[in-house]
């Protein structure tokens, strides 16, 4: 019999990972040729494939993860090979079944996190966003434009309920003007269609069609629609109150949760089109200013070993600029919200402390 298209897509990809030679990425790792050969016919019931789940990492050797999931099924329907990616990423575990713990953000009011930076020396903003996809549908590679357009929609009706701080408008992508996308892009509230891993994997199919974002007066509320998520829900604001930060996201999902229903399993938590971001999805970062600490050769390996991870200053797969860096928890499945949010605070108090000594 004829091989499927699907699967003559896969070999091709797979050819191109196994000889570039040089790549480090968890998928070249773990995609062995025998986890290959055992899954690459299988389909989700979507129609999600292998080759719509690896072709990022193939097409970008310098990738660091390089596995999207074609939709929420894929996590299991792959399993063999997204599973110990998936604990590699996370640091859970080799041995034991994967498993996340249903969690509600804790009693916020009961929380302790103080301002890490009182004295604004160090901090120039924090935020804290989580990724949401909406029940029975699929992630970017496989989604048409009317299940797109069907995603906006029922977002916009949840984000128009909201009230008082919370409250804000909606400005579709299609509708915004080029200088006012790249002001707020600059701003580091909005997102565009610049990165290329994103691109392979399909997150920009159909730009801009049903892309847009929605804030509140002050920006210190925003969420992103059909940008690398169905949603991203996102609490910012100036300094590094990071308490306030939280409390505020707490109080934006509650609401949100009541409106719709976010696809979810008990195995890797709630599902996001990446696996880095299962479990919570939450990824609390600062824009911190530490020119002495991070032009030490052991800035790298203090945040491995914090649990932290250190970005550029416009996201990921970016530059820093003048010592100023994006750090933030890297683990997000296996914790609760509040230790996902914990892991960086505590990370940050020593980062700032080492900090401090060199001067
Ligand atoms: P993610 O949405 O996964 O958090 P990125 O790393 O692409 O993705 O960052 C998205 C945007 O958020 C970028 O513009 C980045 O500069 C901005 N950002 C991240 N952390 C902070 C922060 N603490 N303060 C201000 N902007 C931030
Ligand atoms: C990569 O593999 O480098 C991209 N697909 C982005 C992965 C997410 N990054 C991360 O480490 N959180």
């Amino acid at each position: 019999p004829e091989t499927p298209a699907h699967v003559t897509e896969a070999e091709q990809l797979y050819q191109k990972l196994t000889s570039a030679t040089e790549s480090r990425c968890l998928l070249r790792k773990h995609l062995t040729q025998a986890i290959f050969d055992k899954v690459k016919n299988r389909k989700t019931s979507l129609g999600g494939t292998l080759a719509h789940c690896i072709r990022s990492g193939c097409e970008n050797i310098d990738s660091g993860v390089g596995i999207y999931a074609s939709d929420p099924e894929a996590y299991a329907t792959f399993s063999e090979l997204f599973d110990p990616i998936i604990k590699e990423y996370h640091k859970l575990p080799e041995k034991k079944a994967l498993h996340h713990a249903n969690c509600d953000f804790g009693d916020v009011n009961k929380s302790k996190l103080e301002d890490l930076d009182p004295e604004g020396k160090f901090i120039v903003s924090t935020r804290i966003r989580i990724g949401r996809s909406l029940d029975g549908f699929g992630f970017p590679p496989i989604l048409t434009v009317q299940n797109r357009k069907d995603i906006e929609a029922k977002a916009l009706e949840a984000l128009n309920s909201f009230s008082e701080d919370l409250k804000g408008t909606y400005y579709p992508l299609s509708d915004m003007d080029e200088d006012t996308q790249s002001r707020l892009t600059e701003e580091h509230f909005l997102f565009n269609d610049s990165d290329r891993f994103l691109k392979a994997a399909g997150g920009y199919n159909d730009w801009p069609t049903a892309r847009g974002i929605f804030y509140n007066e002050s920006k210190t509320f925003l969420v992103w629609v059909n940008e690398e998520d169905h949603l991203r829900v996102i609490s910012m604001q100036k300094g590094g109150d990071i308490g306030a930060v939280y409390k505020r996201l707490a109080t934006a999902y509650k609401t949100l949760e009541e409106k719709l229903k976010f696809s979810r399993d008990d195995r890797v938590g709630f599902l996001t089109f990446c696996p880095t971001n299962l479990g919570t999805t939450l990824r609390a970062s600062v824009h911190i200013k530490i020119p002495l600490l991070s032009a030490t050769d052991k800035f790298k390996s203090l945040c491995e070993k914090l649990n932290l991870q250190a970005r550029g200053i416009h996201g990921e797969h970016t530059d820093s600029q003048g010592g100023v860096y994006d750090i933030s928890n890297k683990r997000r499945l296996g914790l609760t919200e509040y230790q996902a949010v914990h892991e960086m605070y505590n990370g940050i108090k020593e980062i700032i402390k080492q900090e401090k000594e060199l001067a």
